[in-house]
């Protein structure tokens, strides 16, 4: 029993092809309808005009990442009611047409959030980057947020004063576009200013409220997936701790507890990202997975490593903090209990998650940030090979 290798594709746009997917020897694809705005429904017509698209390339659409959720859903505002129902259809759609993984995420306004695209490894590849710093020095003198000093101590604001007060206009370029302009997979890029006005639809929405309002959404949406026989999993939070004073509600195993002792079917489920979970030094990534294993519907493998001052880059699959050969050790014992009950889900979906930017990718003049091709070649071809080496010997 392997895992099912999956490749994430931005579809028709991407410059990574479907024939170069099936070279790097995914049999699965990830993928989400970019097209469709996000809140109108995906039609049966328009999923099955994809699906067939992938699979006349000897591919299969596996997973559905994301079929994203409406801001006003996640806030309870204005039309929320008409948005779930909309949901709902998209997720019937989907079951007709044989997609029945579900990845979305419950993050507020922005989807994953890095400073830089390009540090530079020692290796001369490079990597996605999280500087707290910055996003300080962002946070207090570009996006200028309203009672923003309250979240931060008198040294780190004088820090970032002077940071900021020494940065070139390219650095201050670089940093907003990276937060709010969207990395890929994102639904949507703001401007400044449309960004602060978006921060005002949380005001009065704690983490308590908004894991109140995950809950609420997770009691509509489970039954009718249930209903389906697909599998939703949520995404946890990238990274997994507070930013811009919005809250957080998927970044810890209480959050996780919380969730699924509220709405416990296994169609509430988990994309277990090891790079978005492993950058909270105390979480325990391979207690996190054996305590819900039965509903990681989805596998994000990738490594992050940290530094004590709330920094992180993307590290080579193998290296960094997460512990990958324990993580697919319990993968592999997780299968296999699968299996001996039978379960049709046994073979669990993975991806690589964010490669490098590597070899000819560098000279390249369009690629998606994180999903370049060779460095998730590269990490494809090393988590196969450290399952298959485990595989042999437990
Ligand atoms: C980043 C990704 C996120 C994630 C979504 C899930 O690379 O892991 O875009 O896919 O947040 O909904």
């Amino acid at each position: 029993m392997k895992m099912t290798q999956t490749w994430r594709w931005y579809g028709p746009n991407d410059p990574v092809s479907l024939s170069d997917i099936r070279q790097a020897g995914a049999t699965g694809i990830v993928n989400a309808l970019h097209h469709i705005p996000n809140g109108s429904i995906w039609s049966e017509a328009e999923i099955q005009k994809r699906k067939n698209e992938i699979e006349s390339a000897g591919l299969s659409w596996d997973v559905v990442e994301s079929l994203p959720v409406h801001e006003k859903i996640k806030t309870r505002t204005k039309d929320f009611d008409q948005l779930i129902e909309n949901y709902k259809v998209s997720l019937k759609n989907l079951a007709n047409c044989g997609v029945f993984v579900i990845c979305y995420n419950f993050m507020p306004i922005l989807d994953w959030t890095r400073t830089r695209l390009d540090l530079v490894m020692d290796d001369g590849s490079l990597a996605l980057e999280f500087n707290a710093s910055e996003l300080r020095v962002f946070d207090l003198f570009i996006l200028k947020r309203e009672g923003a000093e309250k979240d931060y101590t008198d040294k780190e604001i004088s820090d970032a004063k002077l940071q900021f007060e020494n940065m070139s206009k390219s650095d201050i370029q670089r940093i907003s576009d990276n937060i709010l302009k969207g990395l890929p997979g994102s639904e949507e890029g703001y401007s400044l200013e449309e960004f602060t006005a978006m921060l005002d639809t949380y005001k009065g929405i704690d983490a308590n409220k908004l894991r109140l309002n995950l809950v609420q959404f997770l009691s509509e949406i489970i039954p009718v997936a249930e209903s389906l026989g697909l599998r939703m999993c949520i995404h946890p939070d990238d990274p997994p701790f507070s930013l811009l004073g919005l809250p957080r509600v998927v970044s810890k195993i209480e959050d996780y507890q919380y969730i699924f002792d509220k709405v416990p079917s296994i169609s509430n489920g988990i994309t277990f990202c090891t790079g978005s979970l492993g950058v909270i030094p105390e979480n325990d990534l391979p207690f996190i997975f054996n305590s819900f294993a039965n509903r990681v519907h989805f596998l994000h493998l990738r490594s992050t490593k940290r530094d004590d001052e709330g920094n992180f880059y993307e590290a080579d699959h193998l290296e960094g903090d997460v512990d990958m050969h324990e993580i697919i050790k319990c993968v592999i014992i997780e299968q296999r209990r699968r299996a001996s009950e039978n379960r049709d889900d046994a073979s669990i979906p993975m991806r690589p998650d964010h490669g490098h930017q590597m070899l000819d990718d560098l000279g390249k003049p369009k690629i998606n940030p994180g999903y370049s091709a060779i460095g998730r070649l590269r990490g494809l071809a090393e988590l196969r090979g450290l399952e298959w080496g485990i595989n042999r010997l437990i």
